[in-house]
């Protein structure tokens, strides 16, 4: 049977979470045969929500949950750990403008970020769910100066899922045969759900499409789908989110499916123009645990334009945390290459203190 992975979650007692850590445990990420440690984080107030929710997943008996972790601290909670679920973040509050919210979760993701880079597997592999995500990833990544910026990535896959789902919908094909869409930008209203390149059963699918709908009203549906939802349900988008963040964990980890590409928000290395140093979301392809991004697509004006509003968008977000990005991680970040770090999930010594009270559930069965 294999060790464990490690797997880091913050926010873990939220919505988001609720849906994910389940689905995490019954072996939907890492396989079926993969047994993993769950290290939950959360904030001083929400641990007896946590403890809650730890005991379900013990009544849930599954075979691959090798023990459970509560964590009022990153420090504790990403020791060692292999994966990395940034979901826990700062919601806006009434009357808080976008700089007051960028700087609030600025203080959490500078902080996770050191804490990752002390704690974590070397390997780790990281992905922020929590808004602003692109520049919540961006904070994390520049304050780890001894991991690579490319094990840092942001979730554009609920957005990419989105445009699937709607383009399913107006042509009347299986989701499973839409291949080959992408999402652009920061995930925000100023994204670029793409699908010029889109197929459909191996056919292009954008000469048949009326494209006043897909200017008009498709990509503005996609850009503003998490407020329809709020306003439909009351509250954000959980389960589907939840879809999203194990898509991307699944497809980093364990390959793309061949003939299509992904949505992943990554430091930028310069590709389509971009100005490096950014995250930015662009189609990428995974193999072995690493990303590429899928290069020579053709952008044309208009879609030059929308690359360059949601481009302005992160720039302006990057500006106004600037203080908070380390001087000695700017060159690492300016200088990614596609050519990026091994994949391989290295071991770290055994963790010594799983008998301390942050351990809920120690099972010590044979996995
Ligand atoms: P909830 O409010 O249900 O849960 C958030 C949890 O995070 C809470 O339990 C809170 O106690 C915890 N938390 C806050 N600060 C923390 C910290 N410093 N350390 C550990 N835990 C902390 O929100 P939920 O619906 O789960 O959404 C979580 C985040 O995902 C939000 O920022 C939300 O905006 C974002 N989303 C991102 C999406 C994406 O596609 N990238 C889509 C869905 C969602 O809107």
């Amino acid at each position: 049977m294999k060790r464990p992975f490690r797997i880091a979650v913050t926010g873990a007692a939220g919505s988001i979470s609720n849906s994910l850590l389940f689905r995490l445990a019954a072996g939907e990420v890492f396989g079926t045969d993969q047994p993993i440690i769950l290290q939950l984080i959360e904030r001083s107030e929400a641990m007896e929500a946590l403890r809650g929710l730890a005991m379900e997943l013990e009544d849930c008996a599954f075979p691959l949950l090798h023990t459970v972790r509560l964590h009022d601290n990153p420090e504790d909670g990403f020791r060692n750990v292999h994966f990395a679920f940034l979901i826990g973040s700062k919601p806006r509050g009434p009357g808080m403008e976008r700089a007051d919210l960028l700087a609030a979760n600025a203080e959490i993701f500078s902080r996770q970020g050191r804490a990752l880079n002390d704690h974590a597997n070397p390997d780790v592999k990281v992905l922020v769910v929590g808004n602003p995500a692109n520049t919540n990833a961006l904070i994390a990544s520049r304050n780890a100066p001894d991991l690579s910026p490319s094990q840092f990535t942001a979730m554009s896959r609920l957005d990419h899922n989105r445009t699937k789902g709607m383009i399913a919908n107006r042509t009347g094909f299986n989701t499973a045969d839409i291949r080959k869409v992408a999402v652009w930008g920061n995930h925000s209203a100023s994204q670029f759900p793409d699908v010029r390149n889109a197929e459909a059963m191996g056919e292009p699918i954008w000469p048949g499409l009326d494209h006043d709908w897909v200017d008009a009203t498709f990509i503005p549906r996609v850009q503003k789908r998490g407020a329809e939802i709020i306003d439909a349900r009351g509250q954000s988008s959980a389960a589907s989110a939840a879809q999203g963040a194990i898509d991307h964990m699944r497809d980093w980890y364990q390959g793309t499916p061949d003939g299509d590409f992904v949505s992943m928000c990554i430091v930028s290395d310069g590709s389509y123009g971009i100005t490096k140093g950014i995250v930015f979301s662009f189609p990428v392809r995974c193999r072995y645990g690493r990303y590429q991004i899928v290069q020579g697509l053709p952008i044309d004006d208009a879609a030059q334009k929308r690359l360059d509003a949601t481009e302005k968008e992160l720039l302006e977000e990057k500006d106004a945390v600037k203080h908070l990005l380390p001087a000695e991680t700017e060159e690492a970040h300016n200088a990614m290459s596609v050519s990026l770090r091994s994949g391989a999930t290295r071991y770290a010594e055994e963790d010594r203190d799983d008998d301390s009270d942050a351990c809920v559930l120690r099972t010590d069965r044979v996995m």
